[in-house]
């Protein structure tokens, strides 16, 4: 009777994986149907484990559709495979904009460019993505940070930001554990010089200190200042405090 039984079990179960395995191939047939090719690269870790191993730019398919977007890759820094969000070459691009274009993205990939919001928030719905910080000085010292939890909400949520530790790096946590409730980002929503949603009932915090951001009431970290000026504000507070002559920012994530 239990030989019998285990017999069944074994035939069951065998069947499913088949049907599994058909269900696999026609999931891979209709991808290459709409898509044209292989399975859409949607972000720069799928082209990594493809074989991609050179840093530069690429096309991405973010919403797994036909929309492509050309975002930089870091495919050298801690196991590669890192989707640039922001990244900050020269003052070429200000980024002192309104809603809709932090919505839309702005800039240059080979330069300096805001990936977007809308996309920001498809890279990292519904799975856990890592976000690494860096900052690089006029004298070439480049200090980072990363934080192993990372995602914003969808637009109607005013992107709010979700970020979580551990932190670790040599710039030092100063969005989460700041040592003031106020510059706390974790949870706020994104603001525009146009668009007011910070904790300051004082400040238009974006228009005041010329840039967008999940700003509290206000911040002690923000990589979308003004360019090289007096006027960008803490860029990394203590580390990388005003008036300090930066040469590069990114910011980059990547699921895990
Ligand atoms: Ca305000």
């Amino acid at each position: 009777m239990a030989l019998i039984a285990t017999t069944a079990i074994v035939f069951i179960s065998g069947h499913i994986r088949v049907s599994l395995h058909i269900l696999t191939i026609l999931k891979i047939k209709y991808s290459d149907w709409v898509l044209g090719g292989a399975k859409p690269n949607t972000n720069c870790e799928d082209l990594y484990v493809s074989g991609e191993r050179n840093s530069g730019v690429y096309r991405i398919r973010p919403f797994g559709n036909e929309i492509q977007v050309d975002v930089y890759c870091n495919m050298a820094t801690e196991g590669g495979g890192w989707t640039a969000i922001q990244r900050r070459m020269s003052g070429s691009v200000g980024f002192n904009r309104t809603w809709a274009e932090y919505k839309n993205g702005f800039g240059n990939p080979h330069d300096s460019y805001w990936i977007g919001n809308d996309v920001m928030h498809h890279l990292t719905k519904g799975r856990n993505s890592s976000l690494y910080v860096s900052l690089t000085l006029k004298h070439g010292t480049t200090l980072y940070e990363v934080y192993h939890q990372f995602s914003i909400s969808e637009e109607a949520e005013k992107y709010r930001l979700f970020l979580g530790g551990p932190a670790n790096g040599t710039l030092g946590d100063m969005l989460l554990n700041t040592g003031d409730s106020s510059s706390v980002l974790s949870g706020m929503y994104f603001s525009t010089l146009d668009r007011d949603y910070d904790s300051s009932g004082v400040y238009n915090c974006a228009a005041y200190f010329g840039g967008g951001w999940w700003f509290n009431a206000c911040h002690y970290a923000c990589l979308n200042g003004p360019w090289n000026t007096s006027a960008w504000v803490n860029p990394w507070f203590p580390k990388v405090p005003s008036g300090i002559h930066v040469t590069e920012t990114i910011m980059m994530i990547k699921p895990h």
